[in-house]
């Protein structure tokens, strides 16, 4: 039984090592949004609200989903019995359009406790299956492609298992051309384009049939199934889409129109883990596999796609980087760690998220904080 008798909020601000670039827009500091839940038992753990600063990858922003926690979804929550954390989503879902960042900072916060309560790891609460995870890479776009080819070779020779490169028009063909060729043709490379082209650009993006990559994330605009069908007819290599899919229904679409072959599933983006074992097992039973996609998280953000992704039809690699590929020091104990193969461990020692938070670190970059309770 989950009853969740009060929500803090907490922004705070954490630099990223190097500044992060994608097609529409570039992040240098992260503003990160935390909550910490509290269950009428005395159960507690942190949360992340995996939302960013400007509205360029979906249109929450940690100002929008502050709020809305705040005024619509925290007050659903507080106060009320809910037997099973797979009923929360249902009750954030109703007559709320969207916020689906927001819901899940709260649902996926509910998980957690009902595994601090079951005295469970929350992987194997989920259903998760594997010991560890396949580690890939999102390499933003660089400075040229110098840059790119020399980050690719270190990532690989780190053991990452998959290089994924950010592409934009005038950074796109040729570069991934150019790291194909430095890296040879059995690397596992991809490219995400986060929305940078339209159909005009068809002939363009064909080019890439003959780079050999895993997938291409993302082509066409963040809410367009159709025309990413009418694409990949003609494109062999699989479309991922990433932006596109917020729930099941979506992922379904997909399918059903043909739209991509492959789904980066991010909990954030379709409201947290109930929608995301959805579309983890509806996808498994039609043969379209899934990989874990990555927001930049914090260690506590990291835990719950970690996870996630020990589930089985996660096949491909996540996005899911060792802690100091993004920071300088991480906010959790101990830190996200990658073996030589490419490998990160699930943690499955101690019940709940597995990483200890570190309060007085959280507490040194809080920018501002806000309680909820009950009545
Ligand atoms: O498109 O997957 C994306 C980061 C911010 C916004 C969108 C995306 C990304 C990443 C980062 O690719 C992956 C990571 O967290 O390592
Ligand atoms: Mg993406």
């Amino acid at each position: 039984m989950i009853r969740i008798d009060r929500i803090v909020l907490r922004e705070i601000r954490l630099p990223l090592r190097e500044p992060f670039r994608i097609s529409s827009g570039e992040m240098r500091e992260r503003r990160i949004m935390l909550c910490e839940l509290f269950d009428a038992d005395g159960a507690t753990t942190w949360s992340e609200c995996v939302v960013d600063d400007a509205p360029n990858y979906s249109p929450e922003t940690l100002d929008t989903a502050w709020p809305t926690i705040v005024r619509f979804l925290a007050p659903r929550l507080l106060g009320k019995s809910i037997d099973a954390p797979g009923d929360v989503h249902a009750l954030l879902e109703q007559d709320v359009r969207g916020h689906q960042m927001a819901k899940a900072a709260l649902e996926m916060g509910c998980w957690a406790i009902a595994a601090e309560q079951a005295r469970m790891p929350l992987a194997r609460l989920l259903g998760g299956t594997r010991e560890r995870i396949a580690t890939g890479i999102s390499l933003g776009i660089q400075r040229d492609v110098h840059s790119l080819i020399a980050k690719a070779q270190e990532a690989l020779a780190a053991g990452y298992q998959k290089v994924k490169i950010k592409i934009a028009p005038g950074r796109d063909m040729d570069w991934v051309r150019a790291v194909r060729t430095a890296v040879g043709p059995e690397a596992h490379l991809m490219a995400d384009a986060n929305n940078a082209y339209t159909l005009a650009d068809t002939d363009r993006l064909l080019q890439l049939d003959d780079l050999g990559l895993m997938m291409i994330e993302q082509p066409l605009a963040w809410d367009d199934l159709v025309r990413h069908a009418e694409l990949q007819a003609k494109m062999r290599t699989s479309i991922c889409l990433d932006e596109s899919i917020v729930s099941l229904e979506r992922a379904q679409d997909m399918v059903t129109l043909g739209a991509g072959r492959i789904v980066n599933i991010k909990p954030g983006r379709v409201g947290g883990f109930t929608a995301s074992l959805r579309i983890h097992d509806y996808c498994e039973s039609v043969g379209v596999p899934v990989w874990c996609g990555g927001m930049l998280e914090s260690g506590i953000g990291r835990a719950y796609n970690v996870a996630l992704a020990s589930l089985p039809n996660f096949t491909l690699p996540g996005d899911l980087s060792p802690s100091a590929r993004y920071w300088k020091q991480d906010i959790v104990t101990p830190e996200w760690t990658m073996d030589g193969d490419g490998m990160v461990d699930v943690p499955l020692s101690g019940p709940g998220i597995g990483v200890k938070v570190d309060r007085k670190r959280i507490d040194a970059l809080t920018v501002r904080t806000e309680e909820i309770r009950t009545g």
